[in-house]
């Protein structure tokens, strides 16, 4: 297998969230979150989210993994590995309760504080996400979450208090996490954990198509607006942008096919070109005004947009997307998910994800052709079932799918001459799924010992992987 050395200060880590490993939902002033009130599902049954916190319904991030009360533990074992980085996100419900506070929540601020001291103490650089699906419930059900211009405001508050206080702690930022999952316009669970849309029964794809278009819209001015005041108040800041990237590939290689992985990409990609570029790709442009969608966007918005270009690109990579104009055409394309057709190449994880990793070899090339900026790897993994055995986990179904990953990331960064600033794979240590809020999809190096019914006694176990990765990290790449 290809392995190489990584250039020197390359951020070897992993990637978490706030709502899915902290727990602690009501503790410390938090307010309740769009997270807080999505329940749990499955691989084929979507989770719901509920109006308001309701009596009897199983709410998985409530309790998640208790990172919150066990987080020096935590640290100390990811450190163990020789994590140089770490990525998570500051829960907006801890800092603004409600999203439209007068005052932030000062104790809210201070678990931040020690959890990032507690990462320098072993030398780990936090990576901090601003929004990774965590929005204060009251935005997403007063003001319509991001289809509702203030909403800019309320997170761009949220924003400078972060960037201010820990304007010492943290050099990396991302606004938005996966910001362009939201070209599943239809898709209602992920409207609502990325821009705080609560849609109505019987609204029309067109509807929410709309809808869309105008929340990401203020998402692109308030992620712009952001970076502006970071670079501001410190400007050795890095803020990037965060996208799912998915290389599209047509299923045949007729022309018909080819069209339609080309307009797959544009839509599904376009988000990304606005926070580099600042500016609308002209096939977007092109496809609201057909549509007569119209979304709210001023001169001034431009401008800002402009301004507030990003330093890097940084996603997640778990699976390539492979479509066929069988059922759809290039020129009808709107509802990406009836282009997507199984890859048969490929085989796929227990939960149906397509297991591809020269898909990331693909990515790293795409996004640096397109966008000749930095690039960081903030997500990448295999959601697994793990079984304990005499109280050992070998999972060296995880151990392959990461050295074989990490083996293509390391020819596109020696062979390709890709810019890349580290590797985080998703979920160190085991937390709440965001698809599924299932706790026995596992991607972590790092055992937790609690069931999809919530029952286990939280402790901690490093799992075969724990003990690989360690050994890729000292060796910076070498020993796959
Ligand atoms: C990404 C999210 C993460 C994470 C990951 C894995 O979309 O940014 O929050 O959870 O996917 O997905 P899942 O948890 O559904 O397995």
């Amino acid at each position: 297998m290809y392995s190489a050395k990584m250039p020197e200060g390359f951020l070897w880590g992993g990637a978490v969230a706030a709502h899915q490993i902290e727990g602690a939902w009501d503790v410390g002033g938090k307010g309740v979150s769009v997270a807080d009130v999505m329940t749990v599902g499955s691989a084929t049954k979507p989770r719901e989210i509920t109006d308001g916190v309701l009596p009897g319904k199983n709410y998985p991030n409530h309790s998640a993994i208790d990172f919150y009360h066990h987080y020096k533990e935590d640290i100390k074992l990811l450190a163990g590995m020789g994590f140089k980085a770490f990525r998570t996100s500051i829960a907006w419900t801890r800092i603004f309760p409600n999203g439209d506070d007068a005052e932030p929540n000062e104790a809210g601020l201070k678990f931040y504080d020690d959890l990032f001291d507690e990462m320098h103490k072993y030398g780990i650089e936090p990576v901090i996400t601003l929004s990774h699906f965590e929005m204060p419930f009251n935005l997403a059900k007063n003001y319509g979450g991001f289809t509702n211009r203030k909403t800019i405001d309320f997170f761009v508050r949220f924003a400078e208090v972060c960037f201010k206080r820990y304007k010492d702690k943290v050099k990396y930022w991302m606004t938005f996490n996966e910001i362009n999952n939201q070209s599943a316009f239809n898709n209602d669970f992920l409207m609502a954990t990325n821009s705080g849309i609560l849609f109505k029964e019987g609204m029309t794809d067109e509807e929410k198509e709309a809808a869309m278009y105008q929340a990401a819209h203020y998402e692109f001015v308030a992620s712009a607006l952001a970076v502006k005041i970071g670079h501001k108040i410190n400007p050795d800041f890095k803020i990037g942008l965060m996208i799912n990237y998915s290389p599209v590939r047509p299923l045949t290689p007729s022309s018909e096919d080819t069209l339609l992985a080309d307009k797959f990409e544009q839509h599904r990609d376009f988000f990304s070109d606005v926070q580099v570029f600042g500016e609308y790709p002209k096939a977007i442009e092109a496809y609201i005004e057909k549509h007569g969608y119209r979304p709210d966007i001023t001169d001034e918005d431009r401008v800002v947009l402009k301004e507030g270009t990003v330093d890097y690109v940084a996603f997640s990579y778990y699976q390539s997307t492979t479509v066929s104009s069988e059922k759809v055409s290039a020129d009808e394309l709107s509802d990406l998910e009836k282009a997507v057709a199984v890859n048969p190449t490929l085989e796929r994880s227990d939960w149906g994800w397509e297991i591809d990793p020269v898909g990331l070899r693909l990515a790293l090339n795409h996004l640096t052709d397109r966008y000749h900026l930095p690039l960081f790897i903030v997500e990448n993994g295999l959601g697994a079932y793990d079984k304990v055995e005499d109280g050992k986990i070998h999972d060296p179904y995880r151990v392959d799918y990461l050295k074989k990953h990490i083996s293509e990331m390391e020819k596109a960064v020696t062979i390709d001459g890709v810019d890349l600033m580290g590797y985080l794979p998703w979920g160190p240590i085991d937390l709440v799924s965001a698809g599924t809020g299932q706790m026995d999809k596992r991607y972590g190096f790092i055992y937790v010992n609690k069931n999809d019914q919530g029952v286990g006694d939280l402790s901690r176990t490093p799992k075969d992987s724990y003990y690989w990765y360690k050994k890729v990290i000292a060796s910076n790449g070498t020993d796959l």
